[in-house]
């Protein structure tokens, strides 16, 4: 199997799951992985980027493509996402896969947190991006519109969220989707968390494959869904104490 069929493939899983989640409304969520790949450019055209990105010259990425549902990304993701190398500029990319696909409205919140990662050389590749309904519900309510306290409530409702998020969620205040705004504020929030949460529209995760970034959201998403699931029974629920916590930390996994 070449490479990009590899990739092809955890594509088709993870779109499949976004929308059996009912987290990919219409067209809805996008993502973009750094890839290895690199081969010949299909239509030789040079696109403008919004801005130059210089730390991602001569990179691969393979991004989800503007209006695509991610239930046809799913079936078909070699027809509804696009291979693109950006120039050794850094302003300009040219498609490499067949289908000549417009990247994601959120190309620049992708970018620009493509150019922190490799800043900071970690090992993240894959940068996700999807409406988790439980999510975007509780953002409605403004107390919950503040990092400590979502992040109190998060590591409280399940083990799993302090075991495998220990630095909780970034909270990003409303900005308008496929903005500077947004993709500046998404970068500082991801410095600190592999998760950001959009504040009345959805969640960004971080990870080394889009397996792990949507393993991230799928947990939060739980953890929320406990909260939402007491809170529905007229009760709020007790959640682990301060205790229980301390020892979960401590857990090797
Ligand atoms: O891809 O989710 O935020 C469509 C969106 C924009
Ligand atoms: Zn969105």
């Amino acid at each position: 199997m070449s490479s990009l069929t590899v990739v092809y493939n955890e594509i088709s899983e993870v779109a499949g799951l976004l929308h059996k989640n009912g987290w990919a409304e219409k067209n809805a969520g996008n993502f973009s992985i750094l890839v290895d790949l690199d081969f010949e450019i299909n239509s030789g055209k040079h696109y403008p980027l919004p801005k130059p990105y210089t730390e991602l010259a001569n990179k691969v990425f393979i991004v989800t493509g503007k209006g695509k549902r991610m239930r046809d990304i799913a079936r078909s993701p070699a027809e509804n996402t696009v291979v693109f190398k950006i120039n050794s500029k850094g302003d300009m990319y040219s498609i490499l896969s067949v289908a000549l696909v417009t990247p994601t409205s959120e190309l620049p919140t992708h970018l620009a947190i493509h150019s922190m990662i490799a800043q900071r050389s970690s090992n993240e590749r894959a940068v996700m991006h999807s409406h988790v309904t439980e999510l975007i519900a509780l953002t409605h309510i403004e107390k919950y519109c503040d990092q400590d306290r979502f992040n109190n409530m998060l590591w409280q409702m399940h083990p799993e969220t302090i075991m495998f998020i220990p630095t909780g969620v970034g909270f990003v205040p409303f900005e308008l989707p496929g903005s500077s705004e947004i993709a500046t504020a998404t970068v500082e929030a991801l410095k600190y968390h592999s998760i950001a949460l959009w504040e009345k529209h959805g969640v960004f995760s971080i990870a080394s494959n889009l397996n792990d970034c949507y393993d991230l959201i799928d947990i939060i998403a739980k953890a929320t869904k406990i909260y939402l699931m007491c809170a529905a029974v007229g009760t709020l629920p007790q959640g682990l104490s301060t205790n229980q916590l301390d020892q979960l930390k401590d857990i090797e996994f």
